[in-house]
């Protein structure tokens, strides 16, 4: 069908354009570099939705949603501003299927001089476009994506003769170059970083401000009953479905966040409670990575409201260093590794991931409240991700890829740019530590002290061995005990490994024991 409407078309006269800009799914900001670039009146936009993106990994069906329903909001607003928008959608019986198919495809319509995109995120994506010079016999140009505060260059020169790569120094250069919270060359305040503030447990009985909702417009309407029909047997709900879809939503629900939760998200950034999946964060990372936010107006913003007082510093602070700080360092990490970042695996860890991160049917508590938020939500906070999924998966020795899958699919601000750092580098240390100083590998006792999930779970937390015991406390010494020529001379492990040798044999044995037990009962 599809190579008989490319051939019928090829016979038709083209008409003549100058420019035809490509937008991807996360590329939806009214100042990206091509709108900037070309003249409106001799541009055609095109925007495709294509299978090939919506099951390059099997993705939560809010997230599809959510990226379809904003871009078609962004073609509105576009034609609404004057460009000419040639709009795929996925149920078009003529969609291909693919980015490079669709261009070929409106190629047989038109006659461009060139074609303009910016920069694809990802390196999978942009692969692809690198060839597209050739495949298509039209000049391509790929222009930088300047919604991003350090650019790859900066980056480069920043990273290049460091024997360590660590995101605080990095950061301290971020605070430089925006001016964000300093007072000429210090930073406000005196101190750099919060972090040691930001740790406090959560209590059931404290304000809980409610998530940002929006009224669905069309757009929604219609790509919710397309998710119902063709992905029905994807991972997580559909409904509720709370997204706002373009820049004006996403500006109202940064207001709110900064209105009700960001006073105290400094205090409880890290707390976990049940039945709280979003406690005072700010739900805003999607909006921020297919542009419908800007990261650097978001810290404007922060800091806006902490000048005026509404705001504790080590909220502001805590809350500008995951953007300028971590969001940009692992772009640049990323972009630095790969191609090759994606296969790296300093364990040589081999367990697939276990069924329940599917389903959240298991016994321990802490595992099911988070899979279950995500499959409910598409949506986990940070310690969720680092310290409860990411933590179990590095501690039973999941593969790197495998877990990495998960995550890209699961969450609703899943690109692989920011979601494989993540959760290859920091969370499962499979880059040897190029990105974390050491594995984020912790036993039950963390999980008590900043959640409440414990108390309810079947295994006890205060138990290090036996069948009923927390099995984060054996599999904490199953993982170190097994990986230790590779962590021993790590200087901040070595603590760690001082406790290990003071026990005595028989309780590393049980511990052990209790471990392999485990292990033996997933999957
Ligand atoms: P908040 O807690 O309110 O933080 C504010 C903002 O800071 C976020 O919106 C985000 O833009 C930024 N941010 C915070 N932490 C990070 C970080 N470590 N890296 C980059 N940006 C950060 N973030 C993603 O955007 N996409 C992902 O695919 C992703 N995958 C992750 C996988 C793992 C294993 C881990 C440990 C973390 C991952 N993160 C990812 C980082 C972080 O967990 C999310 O950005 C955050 O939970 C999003 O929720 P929020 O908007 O409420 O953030
Ligand atoms: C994530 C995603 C999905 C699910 N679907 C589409 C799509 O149909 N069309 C599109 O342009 N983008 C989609 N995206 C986002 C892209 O995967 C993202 O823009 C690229 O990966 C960036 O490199």
């Amino acid at each position: 069908m599809a190579s008989f409407i490319l051939k019928t078309a090829s016979l038709m006269p083209k008409t003549a354009k100058e420019t035809l800009i490509f937008i991807l799914g996360d590329q939806l900001s009214h100042g990206l570099s091509p709108l900037r670039a070309a003249a409106k009146e001799d541009s055609i936009v095109l925007m495709a939705e294509v299978s090939e993106e919506t099951t390059y990994v099997p993705h939560h069906k809010k997230k599809i949603a959510f990226i379809l329903a904003a871009m078609r909001t962004f073609a509105d607003e576009l034609r609404d501003k004057g460009w000419t928008v040639d709009y795929v959608k996925l149920d078009d019986a003529d969609n291909t299927g693919s980015f490079t198919c669709e261009l070929k495809r409106t190629l047989t319509r038109y006659d461009f001089k060139r074609i303009f995109i910016t920069e694809p995120s990802e390196w999978r994506v942009m692969h692809m476009v690198q060839n597209w010079e050739n495949d298509l016999q039209c000049p391509v140009s790929i222009l930088d994506d300047t919604r991003f505060i350090c650019s790859h260059d900066e980056f480069q020169n920043w990273a290049d003769g460091r024997k360590q790569l660590r995101m605080e120094y990095f950061y301290r250069d971020m605070r430089r170059k925006t001016g964000l919270l300093m007072n000429g060359d210090d930073p406000e305040g005196g101190q750099w970083n919060y972090d040691s503030e930001n740790r406090k447990p959560a209590d059931n009985d404290l304000f809980m401000p409610s998530p940002y909702k929006t009224k669905h417009n069309q757009n929604v309407k219609d790509v919710l009953k397309l998710i119902e029909n063709q992905f029905s047997e994807n991972f997580g709900d559909l409904d509720p479905f709370p997204y706002a879809v373009n820049a004006d939503g996403a500006n109202k629900a940064l207001d709110h966040f900064i209105r009700e939760a960001l006073p105290n998200f400094g205090d409880y950034q890290d707390a976990m409670l049940t039945g709280e999946p979003f406690l005072y964060h700010s739900m805003i990372a999607q909006y921020i990575n297919v542009g419908l936010l800007d990261p650097l107006e978001v810290c404007q913003a922060i800091e806006k409201a902490y000048q005026s007082g509404d705001v504790p510093l080590n909220a502001a602070e805590g809350f500008i260093r995951q953007i300028i700080g971590w969001r940009e360092y692992v772009r640049g990490i990323y972009w630095r590794e790969m191609p090759g970042y994606v296969d790296q695996n300093f364990f040589g860890a081999d367990r697939p991931l276990p069924d329940f991160y599917w389903t959240g049917e298991t016994d321990m508590r802490c595992m099911s409240e988070t899979i279950k938020d995500t499959a409910k939500n598409a949506y986990a906070h940070h310690i969720q991700r680092l310290m409860v999924t990411g933590n179990f998966a590095l501690l039973i020795g999941v593969k790197p890829r495998e877990i990495h899958e998960w995550y890209l699919a699961v969450y609703a601000d899943a690109f692989e740019w920011v979601e494989l750092p993540n959760t290859l580098g920091m969370s499962q240390f499979a880059d040897g530590g190029l990105l974390a100083s050491k594995p984020y590998a912790a036993s039950g006792n963390y999980i008590k002290k900043m959640s409440d999930y414990c108390g309810a779970c079947k295994f006890k937390v205060n138990k290090k061995t036996g069948d009923d015991a927390c099995p984060f406390n054996s599999l904490y010494w199953h993982f170190m005990d097994r990986n230790r020529e590779k962590l021993e001379n790590n200087p901040r492990i070595g603590m760690a490994y001082r406790t290990w040798d003071k026990m005595d044999e028989d309780r590393k044995k049980d511990s052990l024991n209790t471990a392999e037990s485990f292990l033996k009962t997933i999957n």
